[in-house]
């Protein structure tokens, strides 16, 4: 599955690049293999594994290591709260941590050994199997599991290496988090299947990429728009072949000015844990501002209304986006009911996305169907996770999470807040307690699904059967 690490290639290959470069350790192919192969030698009994996904050479060897091994990875945020962990820990069913640990962890700890080398070979493992559990937010609910077979991986990096024209001769840069199919899939996967180099920047700072000089960049639209702020360093991009955006909307503006100031009009995709990558506009095609291109090779795409009807491709009209292809999940861990309420009877998977299609097939994506899915900086959030984790504060009696528009994040979370009588929070400065909820999310869930800002409010808005209208708070 990762081809350029293929025992054959890399021993014949002494004058091939370095594999990747992380938090500023480089790798060759020969040393990726061989120590990659000493934690497969390790795990090789294992099904199913947790990895905290800090940017590091040892996330990357654990992951590689479980791929040799056919081990399922459960890839868990490095800022994960002590709910959040518990939920992944427990609705994956992992039996050990794989590298690094969180502190007072209960599971077995197998450490990774970056400087240990075994030349073991394995048999490639079932095309079939779940290559990766990663945790996603729903509307309601705790995160689910997503379940990506390595047929499906392999199927969406392929597709995207042609849609994308992506070389052995490229080198990659991003900095973006090692648990989402972005960072993880497309960002270290990609780059080991095509043979192709990988620099991640740690973090993705308009200086990191200025300085990576690289042929092919991935970025979340916030780090694009960070990188228009730094004209400098954004110029620095100009001898890049193709600067690419994704996982959640590039604002016209941006696109604009980073053409303006690298000479590149930026690639878009659209994707979702659950589908790997669908559309891309293409190197060699046209690249609109504001949409997301054509489906990659393998996949479809149509418009339903809400009756189930076909809605036309005539560039306005809107409908719900449904799509299949062979990079799509294998379903949600556990959750056969779920799993099934995704999917059309005949066979097509619902986005939860509003599109429009034109007549040459261009997607525009519009929104989503539900105000509870917040995209923050490229993070997918469930509103619903956020008020339970509020709910459980004593100063809080009631709750409503949005999304409001945000120049930098797309998307900033806004909770609504209903102190509780007696609570003693009526007592605390509004910035205290704003501060003190903030705080319990980040340690709750993740330091990423923090509210940025909390309102806090006499009471919620509600329709006569007590349903909280969250149209009215975004006014
Ligand atoms: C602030 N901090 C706090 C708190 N307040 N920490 C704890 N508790 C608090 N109350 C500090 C942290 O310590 C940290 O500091 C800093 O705030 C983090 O700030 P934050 O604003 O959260 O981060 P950012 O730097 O603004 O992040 C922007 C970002 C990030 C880099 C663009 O959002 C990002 O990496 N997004 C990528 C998301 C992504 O990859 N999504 C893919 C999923 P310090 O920095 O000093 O440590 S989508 C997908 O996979 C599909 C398939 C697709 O289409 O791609
Ligand atoms: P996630 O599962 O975290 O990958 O989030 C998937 C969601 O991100 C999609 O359902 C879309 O709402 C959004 N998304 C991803 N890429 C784009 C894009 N290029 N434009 C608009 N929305 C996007």
């Amino acid at each position: 599955m990762l081809s350029s690490l293929n025992p054959a290639a890399v021993a014949a290959g002494d004058d091939i690049p370095d594999a990747l470069t992380i938090d500023g350790e480089t790798l060759s192919r020969s040393d990726l293999l061989g120590a990659a192969t000493s934690v497969a030698e390790r795990i090789a009994r294992a099904q199913r594994v947790a990895v905290l996904a800090t940017p590091t050479v040892t996330t990357v060897l654990a992951v590689v290591g479980c791929l040799i091994a056919g081990v399922t990875v459960v890839p868990v945020p490095p800022d994960a709260g002590s709910a959040e962990l518990a939920h992944i820990l427990k609705d994956s069913g992992a039996q050990a941590w794989l590298g690094e640990a969180p502190e007072g962890t209960d599971l077995p700890v197998v450490p990774v050994r970056k400087h240990a080398r075994s030349w073991h070979r394995y048999d490639e493992p079932a095309p079939a199997s779940t290559a990766f559990i990663l945790y996603t937010s729903g509307t309601t609910g705790a995160p689910k599991g997503v379940m990506l077979s390595r047929r499906a991986i392999a199927a969406g990096l392929d597709a995207l290496a042609r849609a994308w024209q992506w070389k052995a001769t490229d080198t990659l840069v991003h900095g973006l988090p090692l648990f989402h199919v972005h960072g993880l899939i497309l960002g270290v996967l990609g780059p080991l299947r095509v043979g192709s180099p990988l620099i991640h920047t740690g973090k993705p700072t308009p200086q990191a990429y200025a300085d990576a000089r690289g042929t092919m960049y991935f970025g979340v639209p916030t780090v694009w728009s960070r990188i228009v702020d730094e004209p400098d360093a954004a110029r620095q991009l100009a001898n890049a072949r193709i600067l690419i955006s994704g996982s959640a909307p590039l604002p016209v503006p941006v696109f604009e000015r980073l053409r303006e100031l690298t000479g590149h009009a930026p690639l878009e995709r659209y994707g979702m844990s659950e589908t790997m990558i669908t559309l891309s506009t293409r190197p060699d095609g046209e690249r609109r501002p504001g949409w997301v291109g054509t489906p990659v090779d393998g996949v479809e795409t149509r418009l339903r209304d809400e009756a189930g009807n076909p809605v036309p491709r005539d560039g306005e009209s809107v409908g719900g986006l449904e799509v299949r292809g062979p990079m799509l999940f294998d379903g949600y861990l556990g959750r056969p009911e779920t799993t099934a309420a995704n999917w059309t009877e005949d066979g097509w998977f619902k986005t939860g996305d509003v599109a429009v299609i034109d007549a040459e097939g261009f997607h525009r994506i519009v929104g989503r169907e539900s105000v509870d899915l917040i995209k923050s900086g490229g993070y997918r959030i469930g509103a619903g996770e956020i008020e339970t984790s509020l709910l459980g504060h004593p100063a809080v009696a009631e709750t409503a999470v949005i999304g409001v528009p945000d120049t930098d994040l797309g998307q900033r979370i806004v909770a609504f807040v209903v102190l509780r009588n007696g609570s003693g929070a009526d007592e605390q400065s509004g910035d205290g307690i704003a501060q003190t909820l903030i705080d319990h999310v980040a340690a709750e869930l993740s330091i990423h699904k923090r509210p940025r800002e909390i309102r806090v409010v006499t009471a919620l808005p509600r329709n006569a059967m007590g349903k909280v209208q969250k149209k009215l708070l975004v006014l």
